[in-house]
């Protein structure tokens, strides 16, 4: 696309750059070129012009765009990015059934159907979070993609921590809380048969600049906007989260979970709390000791007996 050719060259220009030399480099003339500059100023761009000089990127405004999000790794590599989706996994899905490669990464402006675990919906507002799904083709038994979940989520609260210094911590095994109050949540899904995965959607939601939620989660909901008490630009959230999601993924996807298991109980907000395990089966009380090598909840029941909980809910008792 010509505008994002143009975004991509002025990024990497250190002086002005003019409307002539722009349009010999990407082959329009010069009134295409400011089309476009018109066009990336709407979108948030400040673009200088200067009479005899021609023009130069000078900040940038809370835009979503390949550009600013494609990151030098495999998870990222390709950003696709909407205005508005019904869900950004769904549009990942899409791509995974078309044969797009690992790493590709949908993020959207808005979603109308955001999803959740078990049909419950993720709270989206138009430009106050990031809604992204990545697409993952592991080489693992659908027995372990449960730990893609806690990989994803140690690289939301590790990048949250250490780029934009919010005290995150993990609730295993898909949210991220901050003072208790959920700030993002992960929803993997999958597409294969039993012994072998065809491909995975990650889908992160975190909310951004959100400043008031629907009533329903206004108790346990929050943002890094009501947590900082200023705006941030979701761009370089999602980058940042998508960076640390390779790495994590790469140790992974070679040596398993166990290489971030002590790192991920650092983070983990269960930890030595009493928690309620809702599942299939039922419900009962424990207390968590930590997580094994494949990402299970380690609880030690009233009764002394150790157990791994696999899947189902876990509501922790002082988180929410
Ligand atoms: C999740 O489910 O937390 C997974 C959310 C994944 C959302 C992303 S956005 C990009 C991608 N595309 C999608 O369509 N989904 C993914 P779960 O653990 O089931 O939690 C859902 C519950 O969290 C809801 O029932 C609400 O109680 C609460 N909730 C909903 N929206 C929220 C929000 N924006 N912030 C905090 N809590 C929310």
């Amino acid at each position: 696309m010509l505008k994002e050719k143009l975004l991509d060259y002025l990024k990497t220009s250190e002086d002005y750059v003019s409307g002539e030399k722009l349009g010999e480099i990407l082959g329009v003339s010069r009134s295409a070129v400011w089309k476009e500059i018109r066009a990336l100023r709407n979108d948030g761009y400040k673009i200088d012009a200067v009479t005899n000089r021609g023009y130069k990127i000078n900040g940038v405004g809370d835009v979503i765009n390949s550009s600013e999000i494609k990151t030098d790794c495999v998870i990222g590599s390709e950003v696709i990015c909407f205005d508005e989706v019904v869900s950004t996994n769904e549009e990942c899905k899409k791509l995974g059934y078309s044969g797009e490669k690992e790493g590709i990464v949908v993020v959207a402006d808005n979603q109308t159907g955001g999803k959740g675990r078990l049909g419950r919906a993720w709270s989206s507002r138009n430009g106050e979070g990031v809604y992204m799904s990545v697409l993952l083709r592991p080489d693992i038994s659908p027995a372990r993609l449960s730990s893609i979940t806690l990989c994803a989520g140690l690289a939301v609260c590790l990048a949250l921590r250490e780029d934009f210094g919010i005290d995150a911590l993990i609730k295993w095994p898909n949210d991220i809380v901050v003072d208790g109050r959920k700030i993002c949540g992960i929803l993997t899904e999958m597409s294969g048969q039993l012994q072998k995965v065809d491909f995975v959607v990650v889908g992160i939601g975190i909310n951004i600049n959100t400043r008031e939620f629907p009533e329903e989660i206004s108790k346990k909901a929050s943002s890094l906007y009501c947590i900082a008490g200023r705006e941030f630009k979701r761009s370089p959230v999602a980058k940042s989260v998508l960076t640390r999601f390779d790495s994590i993924y790469s140790v992974f996807a070679e040596y398993g979970f166990s290489a971030f298991r002590s790192e991920y109980e650092k983070y983990c907000v269960n930890t030595g709390k009493r928690v309620r395990i809702i599942n299939r089966s039922g419900e009962f009380e424990a207390t968590a000791v930590g997580v094994d090598d494949d990402g299970e909840l380690i609880v030690l029941k009233d009764n002394g007996e150790k157990t791994a909980v696999f899947s189902g809910e876990v509501s922790v008792r002082g988180v929410y």
